[in-house]
């Protein structure tokens, strides 16, 4: 496969929207001090500019200068030419510049699609035969009731798979699918007009939600319908080889009910609902099983407040040790106020209040798999005119504490070393970076959706810039987008099918300083990015980081429309 060289003036390979704020950063500038920008192809100077001062980063080596051409606003072809560095590669600016990205980041879910057949209409060369039936997976003992014994088999079949392996972890799938769920909320005539080409059915809904919809079923049979507990995950006891799916035969089992599980699905089943009782002749009855799940879900929490899913302990407790992703998360606040904040949306009603009450000084930061708190921020601003009168007046207080963050977030974008939002933290380059980027500017789009404050557009739209490019690595994150993207990311789909080109849409989850797959790749945080098969730590993809670029390209793309 192509190798390309890291290019000196790093940039958003994707292209940039004429109205928002547009830099490219010169790496290690010598004594550079202007640039110009040239109309390709006819290399004809249309814009001037002044490097900015020599900045550092606090997390390499690198040195930088920016290149702003925000004030240029014309649509067309571009290059950065700098006297005595090798020139840019061509990019755009334009009009709806994401637009492929924003298709190919949501059909991205549908490649992941467990128990199901890829059609070549729909996945073009990436087509597919069918794996992982689940159709009948055995209970583990760590999962056994008195209704379903330890051996005994259910029909978990569906879902996505979870990243580049074919596990399906309820814990991830909440926060993956309620971000989907959040775009089709936030933007929802948008999404009426968006052709991913994906299977649907005959009275056709937005292809986000029926791409939702495909996981949100599998979701709702993971729980026990005898007493509304959920279980962790579907899952091999050891992770498959690299394989494709129909070669991939190892047992299956579903694991361990838990607390932080139940409480994803109550939370995912609540929003679900909300958004499906509009759609009764496409999806019949699914609105109702989501609002009963969502309760039972509750319900049975409210019984079990604290069962962990703790692996380390399950393996010195069974013989039938289990060895795939953990997701194993302690503090489950965060899932409280999440779950009890989609139930109070959905619902109105005052149980689910007081639980949200009772945690209103629990502090939220970043979303992540396991800390999900300002996910029911969002939703109740959102949802803030459909919410009982009395209960109207807590979200001006979400709005501050969300406001706070987007104003740290903006005071990084200003003063950073590539004009972006990441990369002001050293906390910003661990497993899955690129989603904290996709999260941030979400967060950031959220705080523009309520106070209409262009800046955090700005601040938004540059962590978008260093996924695609403007970052220290010079790569695009994203498969198939740019000119520089992972060939070889840690993804089992990719790897086994004999296609060169991974599939694409997927963002890998970059620069992790910590490096825990031991290969041997740059230490420093910025450039902790090995586009290898085997770096899993740094090249490999998930639903929760792919979920959040779908916001976000989304989001731009509707934006900058409107
Ligand atoms: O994204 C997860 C990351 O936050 C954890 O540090 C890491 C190690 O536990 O696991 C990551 O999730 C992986 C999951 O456990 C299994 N499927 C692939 C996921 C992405 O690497």
């Amino acid at each position: 496969a192509q190798q390309v060289a890291t290019p000196k003036i790093v940039l958003n390979q994707s292209g940039y929207y004429p109205k928002l704020e547009k830099s490219a950063v010169i790496l290690n500038p010598v004594s550079e001090s202007k640039f110009e920008l040239l109309s390709m192809p006819d290399r004809k100077v249309v814009y001037t500019g002044v490097l900015s001062e020599l900045k550092t980063t606090q997390y390499s080596n690198i040195k930088t200068k920016l290149a702003d051409f925000s004030a240029f606003d014309q649509s067309g072809d571009y290059i950065i030419y700098v006297d005595g560095v090798p020139e840019s590669p061509v990019f755009k600016i334009t009009d709806h510049v994401n637009h492929d990205l924003a298709v190919a980041a949501l059909k991205a879910f549908y490649y992941q699609r467990a128990s199901t057949a890829l059609d070549v209409t729909y996945a073009g060369k990436w087509y597919r035969a069918a794996g992982h039936p689940d159709t009948s997976v055995y209970i583990h003992p760590s999962a056994a009731s008195k209704n379903r014994k330890a051996d005994s088999k259910i029909n978990v079949s569906g879902g996505w798979y979870d990243a580049g392996d074919y596990n399906k972890y309820v814990v991830n799938s909440g926060i993956s699918t309620s971000t989907l769920l959040s775009a089709y909320e936030d933007f929802p005539e948008y999404f009426v007009g968006q052709e991913v080409h994906i299977p649907h059915t005959k009275n056709k809904v937005p292809d986000v939600l029926t791409e939702a919809v495909y996981n949100l079923r599998w979701m709702l049979k993971m729980q026990d319908p005898g007493d509304g507990g959920v279980y962790h995950k579907c899952t091999n006891l050891n992770f498959d080889g690299m394989v494709m799916p129909d070669q991939a035969l190892s047992k299956r089992y579903v694991v361990a009910k838990g607390t932080a599980a139940t409480l994803n699905l109550a939370a995912v089943a609540a929003q679900a609902y909300r958004i499906f009782k509009h759609f009764p002749e496409q999806y019949p009855g699914l609105a109702d099983s989501c609002l009963s799940a969502s309760r039972n879900a509750w319900r049975w929490a409210l019984n079990n407040p604290n069962v962990v899913y703790d692996q380390d302990l399950l393996n010195k407790t069974s013989d039938l040790k289990v060895n795939t992703g953990a997701y194993g998360d302690k503090n489950f606040e965060d899932e409280w106020i999440w779950a009890s904040a989609e139930l109070l949306a959905s619902t109105g009603e005052q149980a689910y209040y007081n639980a949200f009450f009772a945690r209103l000084n629990t502090p939220v930061s970043l979303p992540s798999w396991s800390n999900v708190g300002i996910l029911g921020y969002y939703t109740l601003i959102r949802c803030e005119r459909q919410l009982p009168e009395s209960y109207k007046s807590i979200t001006s207080i979400l709005k501050k504490k969300i406001l706070t963050l987007a104003d740290r977030y903006l005071n990084a974008f200003k003063t950073g070393a590539y004009h972006t939002v990441i990369g002001a933290s050293l906390d910003d380059f661990a497993w899955g970076s690129n989603s904290s980027a996709m999260n941030q500017s979400i967060l950031l789009i959220n705080a523009y959706l309520f106070s209409k404050n262009e800046a955090y557009l700005d601040a938004a739209v540059s962590n978008l810039d260093y996924v695609l490019g403007k970052n220290a690595t010079g790569y695009s994150f994203v498969t198939g987008i740019g000119y520089k993207s992972p060939m070889h990311p840690h993804h089992r789909l990719s790897f086994a099918d004999g296609i060169a080109e991974p599939i694409p849409g997927l963002l890998v989850g970059g620069p992790n300083r910590e490096k825990q797959d031991g290969l041997k790749y740059d230490s420093e945080p910025e450039l902790s990015y090995l586009d290898d098969v085997n770096s899993y730590a740094s090249n490999e993809i998930a639903i929760n980081w792919n979920a959040p670029l779908v916001y976000v390209a989304n989001a731009m793309e509707c934006i900058e429309k409107g």
